[in-house]
């Protein structure tokens, strides 16, 4: 397989600008005929005057052009492609495909799911549905006509508006959608299902009525509020806070059960992975909730931020992605806690993105190539590239950044664009100058900041010296300095804001929070009129997608703990704390746990002014991946190790309170989902956790009475989990209790494959192995293969990277078995084996001869042969 480049870039040489799509639809043999209205693209370069269009997998029936039937001579057709041989500048051409969707494993293109069809187009999906310029840049306005077995398929769906619907003499009956907007072809959607909707209604700002429907299984139909809450939730938030209004009389969403990714924002009818749209209380807990109103939103948003204005070509994917993600972390923030919201996706990017920066397929969040696009629907390009257009944000302060949205929206709506105009938008809104910044956008890697304070108590300065470095990158050696801004604080000894005037300016600042923009590999910002010498608050709220080094001593971190006025850096002075003394114990698994630390929690423990959801944050304790990132060999065994020790050495210490905390904070009526509500269960399950961890026997009861009558899914997992990990007969009735009662669910039987997966007792592998026999185990479904497979080998690193290569071996076994039936899900699994570089040698040489194994296979996909390859390079 060959990379492609973005330097080779060409305009589209024909441009599409209408489709009318009639589909024969029947699961074993579907006829697709596609009329193209094709011309000539006046911008691009002339070529040899022969038009090569995109297709895959498809048997070809019949070409015609102009309504003239064409003969073999006048084309050539191979596996990827339909090529016409001298065309006209301007002209009709309509081909006719048989596609088979029951055999369509990979879920790209049209697909069965369960009893429906559907689609997923993203990124080149559509080629498997007929021949087409599968590009985004060619945009056209779709028709689409469906015509399926009436009893079988009553509801018939795709893009737009429905314009006509008509029962047919032979048991079929036939609708056709109409689409305004013109739309790449990845946008495009079709289903077909017996199912049923929950409708709604919205009125836009400017007044016009929007029908919203959402569409599942009959049975799922009293799964659906949740859902339909959050999404008129985006609407009206996207008008307020971006002045964004939904553009069609409908608005759809669709939930299958077989789905690659969480969901899919094709215009007008967003198909969603049922895990993002199903909730009932006693079937999701507050973490799905949470998904369900952030992917709802997501998709919502890219209605704007994806489909009016679309990307150029896939390296562009952060455009909408980036941008979008942003959008749904603001929208999260505002219906939630900001804080706790900010504390997760910094979480989450530490944990995916930097390790995916700092490892084999690392790359900008504007790629500069890719042998499979959809290996590259990842952190950086989504989360990275959140932190960039964040950055974005706070140069230049919400009035100025609503002003370059604005004329985003305006400058480029129904055009195809790069990352670069979206910055060119915000330079001319704010007359700030971004060529620097723009390295955000093709430099990979995280710049590392180490920061060194000085102080003259003389003459009242305090200096800070800061100097950035990014470690190379995969084909990008050496890097120039990014554009940082720096939040930062100064804290006095009582905890108040000092304030932060810097020299060279004339006259006093406000105390609080400052921005420093950092431009230079070494820069210096001399303080002055500070009384005392302060403890700084550096990287307030996380301002960049950056790390921090800098000696604090543990009682100033304890000091930040308790005082910083910034709540992002209480907590991660918090964490940092843990994760010293947790790498301490790594280091000497007897070096003795200071009082002091105790005392500390105990105090935020038992505060009870402090916000539950976030005091939950800040008394949990860094993840074992997460503190395997930290050094410089990963010690797998010595931090799980540490991991238990620490956990056990809270639950002994501070019993009583962990369970007069527990107690506390129990349910006490009804499930409701609000910050307060989910916060209160947050850290009462924390609290079990310590208490179970410690052997506490009060708390296996808690446990099991927990277990048995909680009737919100989030206290049942929770119990779940802990029995599970305790193990014993306890663990084994948990089990088999759940699944009785849940195993008709797919999305809680997918939690019950999980817990077992997830469990740190020394034989889930072999339990796990067990699991892929089930009777409800299919490779053929993503969501089982993720809570099983992908679940034990991302999630159990201590199971996962068993010193004897079990988990290796069994993880490289299971993308042998899948890559030829869905690589994308394949290849994806294989990133859990790629960091093989941090580990000791034999776990090295364990990982290598497993990817190796796979790189051999002959006829592996694109996708596995490109991860296997950067992996081994
Ligand atoms: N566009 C693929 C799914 C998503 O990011 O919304
Ligand atoms: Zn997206």
């Amino acid at each position: 397989p060959h990379p492609v480049f973005l330097r080779d870039y060409q305009p589209p040489e024909f441009l599409i600008d209408r489709v009318d799509l009639r589909f024969e639809l029947d699961p074993e043999r579907t006829s697709v005929e596609a009329r193209l209205q094709v011309r000539r693209n006046p911008a691009a370069t002339r070529g040899d005057g022969s038009l090569r269009l995109h297709g895959e997998q498809l048997d070809l029936e019949q070409v015609s052009m102009n309504d003239r039937l064409l003969t073999p001579a006048d084309y050539r057709v191979d596996a990827e492609s339909l090529t016409l041989l001298r065309v006209p500048d301007r002209f009709g051409l309509m081909t006719r495909v048989r596609i088979h969707p029951s055999l369509n494993t990979a879920l790209e293109g049209l697909y069965q799911s369960g009893d429906m069809l559907c689609t997923q187009c993203e990124a080149e999906g559509f080629r498997r549905i007929t021949y087409f310029l599968d590009r985004p840049d060619v945009m056209a306005c779709y028709g689409t006509t469906l015509v399926a077995d009436r009893r079988r398929f009553p509801v018939l769906l795709s893009n737009g508006n429905r314009v006509e619907s008509r029962d047919l003499p032979d048991g079929r009956h036939l609708v056709r959608w109409e689409d305004p907007f013109p739309k790449p072809s990845y946008l495009f959607a079709l289903i077909a299902g017996d199912l049923s909707a929950v409708e709604d209604g919205y009125t836009t700002a400017s007044g016009r009525a929007v029908e919203l429907k959402i569409y599942v299984e009959p049975h799922n139909l009293d799964k659906c509020d949740h859902a339909m809450r959050s999404l008129k939730k985006a609407m009206r938030w996207d008008e307020e806070r971006f002045g964004r209004e939904y553009d069609l009389d409908v608005f759809m969403i669709v939930a299958v059960s077989h789905f690659n990714m969480g969901a899919m924002e094709n215009k007008g009818l967003n198909v969603f992975n049922d895990k993002y749209v199903l909730a009932r209380p006693d079937t999701a807990t507050d973490a799905d909730f949470e998904g369900i109103e952030g992917v709802i939103a997501h998709e919502y948003f890219h209605n704007w931020t994806g489909n009016r204005i679309t990307c150029r070509d896939w390296f562009q994917l952060s455009l909408k992605e980036g941008f979008t993600v942003y959008r749904d972390q603001e929208f999260s923030a505002d219906m939630g806690s900001r804080g706790v919201k900010r504390i997760n996706d910094v979480r989450l990017l530490r944990a995916h993105q930097f390790p995916e920066d700092g490892g084999p397929m690392a790359h900008p969040v504007r790629p500069e190539s890719y042998i499979e696009i959809n290996n590259f629907y990842t952190a950086t390009v989504y989360q990275k590239g959140a932190e960039v257009v964040r950055m974005q944000a706070n140069l230049l302060g919400p009035e100025r950044f609503r002003q370059a949205t604005d004329l985003y929206f305006e400058r480029h709506d129904g055009q195809a664009v790069t990352t670069d105009d979206f910055v060119r938008c915000m330079e001319a809104a704010s007359g700030r100058d971004l060529g620097q910044f723009r390295r955000w956008y093709d430099q990979a890697g995280t710049p590392e900041l180490s920061i060194q304070a000085d102080d003259d108590a003389d003459d009242g300065t305090y200096t800070l010296t800061i100097r950035q470095h990014t470690p190379p990158t995969p084909g990008q050696p050496v890097k120039m300095p990014f554009h940082i801004p720096l939040a930062i604080g100064l804290l006095g000894p009582d905890g108040q804001d000092l304030p932060t005037r810097l020299a060279d300016e004339p006259s006093a600042t406000a105390p609080g929070t400052r921005v420093l923009e950092l431009r230079e590999a070494e820069q210096r910002f001399r303080f002055t009129g500070l009384p005392v010498r302060p403890v700084p608050s550096l990287l307030r709220g996380f301002p960049a997608p950056v790390k921090l080094r800098f000696a604090y001593s543990d009682d100033e971190l304890l000091f930040l703990m308790a005082h910083d006025s910034d709540g992002f850096n209480r907590w991660d002075a918090a964490q940092t704390l843990l994760q010293r003394l947790l790498l301490a114990l790594v280091a000497d698994p007897e070096v003795g746990i200071p009082d002091q630390f105790f005392a500390a929690f105990r105090r935020a423990l038992l505060d009870s002014s402090s916000d539950r959801a976030l005091l939950a944050e800040v008394l949990t304790l860094p993840s074992e991946s997460y503190l395997g990132d930290q050094m410089e060999v990963v010690d797998i065994d010595g931090i799980h190790h540490a991991h238990t020790m620490l956990g056990r050495h809270i639950g002994e210490r501070l019993g009583e309170d962990l369970l007069r905390v527990y107690r506390d904070n129990g349910e006490t009526g009804p499930y409701v989902f609000t910050p307060q509500a989910s916060g209160r269960r947050a850290l009462k399950n924390l609290a079990l956790g310590y208490l179970m961890w410690a052997g506490d026997a009060r708390a296996l009861g808690d446990c099991q009475s927990q277990f048995a009558a909680a009737h919100n899914m989030t206290d049942v997992m929770a119990a779940l989990r802990l029995l599970v990990d305790h193990g014993g007969a306890e663990g084994a009735q948990a089990l088999d209790e759940f699944y009785r009662r849940w195993s008709r669910e797919s999305l809680v039987l997918d939690k019950w494959f999980s817990v077992q997966a997830t469990s740190p007792r020394p034989d889930t592998l072999a339990r796990v192995i067990q699991l892929m026999g089930h009777s409800d185990f299919s490779l053929r479904n993503p969501n089982r293969v993720r809570s099983l497979v992908g679940a034990f080998c991302n999630a159990n690193p201590v199971r996962f990277h068993a010193a004897n290569g079990g988990g290796y071996r069994f993880l490289a076994d299971c993308v042998l078995e899948l890559d030829p039936l869905n690589p994308q899900i394949a290849s994806r699994l294989l990133k859990a084996m790629i960091h093989w570089r941090r580990f000791d040698h034999d776990r090295q040489t364990l990982m290598r001869a497993e990817i190796a194994r796979i790189l051999a296979i002959e006829e592996l996909s694109k996708d596995a042969f490109e991860v296997a390859s950067k992996a081994l390079e």
